[in-house]
């Protein structure tokens, strides 16, 4: 049985599990949350230099990183090789670093901000990270209408959750239909819907306010 440690309202534990879900893998899935010490003991010796989750157990082989979880999967379960393609994997993996990077890392300024200083957040920080977001919407929206078109890829997983949450933080505008559209194509998804759903409880909890949709 592969193990994940994550927490169903994370954005890059939902990256995991949506390789998990596309490649059909059966796994258990431990919270981290003051509630399971154990669960949240073994991410801080496994989740790299700062303890962070996902952090993927298979067999005994411990991976962290959202990213290497999912190559980890592909090299190592013949369901899961689709995942990354050999055909297109140099594309996958720089777009894949594109999701990471400056979506779903930018999207994370604002909503961190938010949690260290609630009542006196850095609105400045805040609006720098929103302006980037719209920088690399317009980025993405020639590049949109491609993706998310045939089995669900790396650069799928990284795409659900970025756009899922960045569009909370800074919708994405008019101006950029197709990413509108890629974003539904993505949560209609069966393996994305599991962890929305999954992840409705915890809305209460986004530091800058969920919106009353999705
Ligand atoms: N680069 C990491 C990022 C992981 C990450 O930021 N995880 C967040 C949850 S979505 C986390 O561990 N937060 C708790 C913490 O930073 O202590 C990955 O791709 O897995």
């Amino acid at each position: 049985m592969l193990e994940l440690y994550g927490h169903p309202f994370s954005s890059y534990t939902w990256k995991a599990q949506i390789a998990l879900h596309a490649a059909d893998l059966d796994y258990k899935l431990h919270v981290i949350d003051p509630g399971h010490p154990d669960n949240m003991a073994f991410v801080a010796k496994h989740g790299g230099p700062f303890g962070k989750f996902p952090v993927l157990d298979d067999d005994g082989t411990v991976v962290f990183e959202a990213t290497s979880i999912i190559e980890h999967l592909a090299a190592h379960h013949q369901r899961a090789s689709g995942l990354i393609p050999s055909g297109r994997a140099e594309k996958l993996r720089n777009l894949d670093r594109v999701f990471d990077n400056y979506v779903m890392n930018v999207m994370n300024i604002a909503v961190y901000e938010q949690m260290r200083a609630p009542d006196a957040p850095d609105t400045a920080r805040q609006d720098e990270a929103r302006a980037q977001l719209r920088t690399v919407y317009a980025w993405l929206e020639s590049r949109a209408d491609a993706l998310c078109r045939e089995h669900i890829t790396l650069v799928d997983c990284a795409a659900a959750p970025s756009l899922f949450y960045a569009d909370w933080v800074e919708p994405i505008g008019d101006d950029c239909p197709d990413l509108q559209a890629l974003r539904a194509r993505l949560l209609a998804l069966p393996e994305v819907v599991k962890c929305v759903d999954a992840a409705y409880p915890y809305r209460q909890y986004f530091p800058l306010g969920a919106p009353d949709r999705d």
